[in-house]
């Protein structure tokens, strides 16, 4: 990593909610490999995250640790990008409330996942209103330039930007950058005090829908049966859901917003063979339902399968998991202790 230092930085983070699935390997995971040759890269499981739902305890763990064997079966070297749990770096709290003093409600009320998640909920916990905070303070903490996610978290980058742009503006004085001089003058540029990152979100596989209502988006949380493949399912789990994936009435093999169930495996076929939509949906001309899915299942199972397996194998060994969060933890809390010094320093609190 010390090498790297003057790469763009790169974050993001997955919550050990539940297990990973097409849709955020698609959207997101896939992507996170390969920044690692261009970037520094910093992958967080977002625990804190996770708990603004209810948690079981043991799942929780198991999950946590699951999450981790995911981010390595999917290429994320440990020697190579900084991979922790973020409960275990308590800085992100921290800077979470500093930010939250700072945020303004009407912002968080705009935010539509808080919509999504608390529709027809009799009670809804603060930490879920919160939750956008905290992702900010995930992105603000390390200075990242870069963030890879699926669109469903686009609105939350912005906010991040919003948050940023506006802190820098109240105190971005209170930090001289080295000296300049200009027109005889020595002047000093103020430094900002945190990057303003960016979204970095795929081309295709950004939003990948469920199987079962395909209007809404697939979640690894989602209770309906056969609604999401996950990353675990075996090969005959995985075709028996994409065959049983709800596509419209009709029978021409189209790629169109009337037709939400057949776009959606299209699309998945496009994210995972690199091939244009129309290309794809060319192909079928002549064709049934019953083609489209059994060739999106073939291409799903193979997809999956080198992962599932490395997955398994990795996930054996719990005490090198273990040991790969301790490392990462510990640097990360260095890292996110240089933030906290400067924005600590510029509210005025006493060092
Ligand atoms: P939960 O159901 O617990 O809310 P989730 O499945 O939505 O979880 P997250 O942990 O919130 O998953 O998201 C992890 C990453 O996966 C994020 O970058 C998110 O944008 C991406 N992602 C989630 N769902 C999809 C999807 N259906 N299509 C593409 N990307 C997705
Ligand atoms: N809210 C994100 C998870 C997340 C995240 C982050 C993503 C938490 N902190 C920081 C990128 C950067 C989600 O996918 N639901």
């Amino acid at each position: 990593m010390g090498a790297s230092a003057k790469k763009p930085i790169v974050l993001s983070g997955i919550q050990p909610s539940g297990n990973l699935m097409l849709g955020n390997y698609l959207g997101a995971l896939r992507s996170w490999a390969g920044l690692q040759q261009t970037h520094e890269c910093i992958y967080c499981i977002v625990d804190l995250h996770a708990i603004t739902v209810p948690q079981d305890p043991a799942e929780l763990r198991a999950r946590t640790r699951e999450t981790l064997a995911i981010y390595l079966a999917s290429g994320i070297d440990p020697r190579k990008s900084l991979i922790f749990v973020q409960s275990q770096v308590p800085e992100h709290a921290e800077l979470a409330w500093i930010l939250g003093c700072h945020t303004w409600l009407g912002e968080l009320e705009r935010m539509t996942q808080f919509k999504d998640k608390s529709a027809k909920k009799k009670s809804v916990g603060a930490g879920l209103f919160f939750y956008p905070v905290l992702m900010a303070a995930d992105i603000l903490l390390y200075q990242a330039n870069l963030v890879p996610v699926g669109h469903d978290q686009k609105q939350h980058i912005e906010l991040a930007r919003d948050i940023a742009i506006r802190m820098n503006g109240m105190y971005a004085e209170k930090f001289p950058g080295p000296s300049q001089v200009t027109q005889n003058k020595e002047v000093k540029e103020a430094l900002p005090l945190f990057v303003v990152p960016e979204p970095f979100i795929p081309a295709v596989g950004a939003r990948i829908m469920s199987l079962q209502e395909p209007t809404a988006k697939m979640s690894k949380s989602d209770p309906i049966p056969n609604a999401t493949v996950f990353l675990g399912d075996s090969d005959d789990e995985i075709s028996r859901k994409i065959k049983k994936a709800v596509t419209d009435s009709g029978t021409e093999i189209a790629y169109t917003g009337e037709k939400p169930g057949v776009k959606n495996l299209i699309s998945i076929q496009s994210a995972i063979t690199g091939k244009a939509p129309d290309e794809i949906v060319a192909s079928y001309a002549g064709k049934q339902y019953g083609h489209l899915k059994a060739e999106t299942a073939e291409i799903v199972v193979e997809c999956i399968r080198p992962l599932r397996e490395k997955f398994k194998g990795l996930l054996a060994d719990r005490g090198e998991l273990d040991r790969i969060l301790k490392k990462g933890a510990d640097a990360a809390r260095v890292r996110a202790a240089k933030t906290m010094e400067h924005v600590k320093e510029a509210l005025g609190f006493l060092a």
